[in-house]
């Protein structure tokens, strides 16, 4: 449990949660794990909205400051598709890039792919520039994988997905390598589960990457299985900039499930972060969070704190 004992990197917005299924312009179970961006100088959540079927499709929320007046969609704007092989269960879990050099935004969410193997969760891509209008690129690199988006620019000639297959029952951080956002190779772990720590049993990626002065910031989760079930919370890494390794990881979590929103909903014990802001005017980073499986949330942070932290990390 979050004991407050350490100093805290990352505040809880006071106004928390944000966003829940209550005030959803139409009729939602819960609403949680959203990607978020800086579109038109707005704040924009893709909100992973999930139904009483148990599907999920995405809306987008937009707000000035990125913490209040939050103008919802009154309807889906991304639902899965069939006709791309996204059959079943609908789409979670969005992150969000601009890439400058293809001038348009690259959306990465799960979907669910029927196949011989079961209807295991895959990796789909999608288009955009508007979020009104979506073109499909396809799914992505082989399943059962998720947790994945691409880095806000190409790197060395390569677009660089970060991705969490299960290889051998692991399920560690990886990173995979295309020129045309198609073929898929040079993969490696990036990150892996650590032995008998809280996030021994499972790490995928948050928030997409975001560049800074000292390297590449990765906010991902890690999940440790007990006797009353996953307990999600949250970690830091810094990427080298030009060869993505590893130069700095938190020995410890350095946010996790504490209030009763975090601690009780349709999974209790969750923080799960899929998208991260910097508003530049201010240098805060503002990270968006599904709480519980049930509601949005957000967390704040300075930005040079976070690097102050993990520069005096030594663990990795
Ligand atoms: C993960 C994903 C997330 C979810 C989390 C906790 O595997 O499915 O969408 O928030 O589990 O249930």
């Amino acid at each position: 449990m979050d004991t407050g004992k350490f100093e805290e990197i990352f505040k809880r917005y006071e106004g928390n949660p944000i966003l829940t299924s209550e005030n959803w312009p139409y009729e939602a179970a819960s609403v949680f794990n959203p990607g978020a961006i800086k579109f038109n100088d707005e704040f924009l959540l893709l909100v992973r909205v999930e139904d009483k079927q148990g599907y999920s499709h995405l809306t987008t929320a937009k707000s000035k400051d990125g913490k209040t007046n939050w103008q919802i969609s009154p309807e889906p704007v991304l639902a899965a598709e069939p006709e791309f092989g996204e059959d079943v269960f609908g789409l979670e879990d969005p992150r969000i890039v601009w890439l400058e050099e293809r001038q348009e935004y690259i959306i990465t969410c799960v979907s669910f792919f029927k196949g011989v193997a079961g209807e295991p969760p895959g990796i789909s891509l999608i288009a955009t520039k508007d979020f009104f209008n979506f073109e499909r690129l396809g799914r992505q690199l082989i399943p059962p994988n998720k947790d994945a988006s691409l880095f806000p620019k190409i790197i060395k000639g390569y677009y660089v997905l970060i991705n969490r297959p299960i290889v051998e029952g692991r399920a560690d951080i990886w990173v995979s390598f295309s020129k045309d956002l198609n073929f898929w190779g040079k993969d490696r772990v990036l990150i892996s589960a650590r032995h008998r720590t809280w996030d021994s049993n499972r790490v995928g990626l948050g928030s997409p990457p975001i560049e800074t002065s000292e390297g590449w910031l990765i906010i991902y989760h890690g999940v440790r299985n007990t006797v009353s079930g996953s307990l999600y919370r949250v970690g830091l890494a810094l990427l080298d900039l030009e060869t993505l390794e590893v130069i700095r990881r938190s020995r410890d979590w350095v946010f996790g499930p504490r209030e009763s929103y975090e601690r009780v909903g349709d999974v209790d014990s969750i923080v799960f972060p899929c998208g991260a802001v910097v508003d530049e005017k201010t240098n805060e980073l503002l990270v968006y969070y599904g709480a519980a499986d049930s509601v949005v949330a957000l967390a704040t942070a300075n930005l040079d704190n976070v690097l102050t932290y993990l520069k005096k990390c030594t663990e990795y």
